[in-house]
C-alpha cells in the first residue's frame, strides 16, 4: 500500500487504486523524451515540457482548448505533460488519448500512479513517459513500478521532494529525476529548496525542474544549478506565447 496518507493526497491515492483501466489499445509509436531533451540541448534550446491542465488543488483554472495549445507549442517544446487525474485536476484518460493523436512529441502522463493497471493504461493511451511520485509509494513499489514502465518500453520520471527520497530513488535507475518545488501537503512553492535539491542529483541522471517556473530567469537559475529540462504548466496555460522567451 502507498505510504504518506494525508488529507487530499489520501483521497487521490484511494481514487487511483480504484481507477478503471483504459480499455483501448495503443496505436502510436513510442517517442523518447530523453532523445527529445538531448536534441533540444544540441540545438542550444531550453528543453521545455509544456503541461496541459485545466484545474489544480492550488486553485488554477483554465478553459483553454488542448488542440490549439498542443498544435502551437509542439513547434517549440521537447515534450508535453498531461494531467489525467480526474477528481482534483479535472483531467482524464480521454484528453491524453486525444493529445496523443495530435502530436509526435513525447507525452508524460501526469497522475498519481500506484498500480500496474495505471501503467498499462498509460501505454495504451499513447503516453511515452509515466510520472511516479516518491512521496506516495514505498521503496518496493517504486522499484516494481519503474520496472513495469520499462517493460512497456516507456520512460519513467520519478519526482522527489527531499534528499531522503533522492537517496532511495537513484538506486532504481529511473529515466529522469524530477524535483517538484510544490509541496504536495501544503501546496506551497519553494524554488530555493528545489534548486538546492536539484544540485544534489548525480550528474548521470537527466534532471527535470517542475512547478512554479514563470519566466526565463527562473529557468536560468535552475539551469545554472544543473537542471536539464523544465516542466511548466500554469504559466504556459495562461499564455502559450511565453514559450518564445523561455526556449
Ligand atoms: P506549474 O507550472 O503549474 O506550477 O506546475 C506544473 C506541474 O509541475 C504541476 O501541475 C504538477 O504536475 C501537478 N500540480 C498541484 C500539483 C500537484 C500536487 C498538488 C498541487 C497544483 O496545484 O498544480
Amino acid at each position: 500500500m502507498p505510504k504518506n496518507f494525508n488529507n487530499w493526497l489520501n483521497d487521490v491515492i484511494q481514487h487511483s487504486l480504484k481507477r478503471n483501466k483504459f480499455n483501448g489499445k495503443r496505436d502510436r509509436k513510442i517517442y523518447s523524451l530523453r532523445n527529445s531533451i538531448i536534441e533540444s540541448k544540441y540545438k542550444k534550446l531550453n528543453p521545455i515540457i509544456a503541461e496541459y491542465k485545466t484545474r489544480s488543488p492550488s486553485g488554477f483554472i483554465s478553459d483553454r482548448d488542448y488542440k490549439e495549445y498542443v498544435k502551437f507549442l509542439e513547434n517549440y517544446v521537447a515534450g508535453f505533460s498531461v494531467l489525467t487525474e480526474e477528481k482534483y485536476f479535472n483531467g482524464s484518460y480521454e484528453v491524453l488519448n486525444n493529445i496523443a493523436k495530435l502530436t509526435s512529441k513525447p507525452i508524460l502522463m501526469k497522475d498519481f500512479v500506484v498500480t500496474f493497471d495505471q501503467i498499462e493504461s498509460a501505454y495504451n493511451l499513447g503516453a511515452d513517459v509515466v510520472l511516479l511520485i516518491a512521496s506516495i509509494i514505498s521503496e518496493k513499489e517504486l522499484e516494481n513500478l519503474i520496472n513495469e514502465i520499462k517493460n512497456y518500453g516507456m520512460e519513467s520520471l520519478v519526482e522527489i521532494h527531499d534528499q531522503n527520497e533522492l537517496e532511495v530513488v537513484i538506486n532504481y535507475n529511473p529515466s529522469f529525476v524530477g524535483v517538484n518545488s510544490r509541496n504536495l501537503f501544503n501546496l506551497s512553492i519553494d524554488l530555493n529548496n528545489a534548486v538546492k535539491l536539484i544540485e544534489k542529483i548525480p550528474k548521470n541522471f537527466i534532471k527535470i525542474a517542475e512547478s512554479g517556473l514563470k519566466n526565463r530567469n527562473d529557468i536560468d537559475i535552475f539551469k545554472s544549478h544543473g537542471a536539464d529540462a523544465f516542466l511548466i504548466g500554469s504559466s504556459l496555460m495562461k499564455d502559450p506565447h511565453l514559450i518564445i522567451s523561455l526556449i
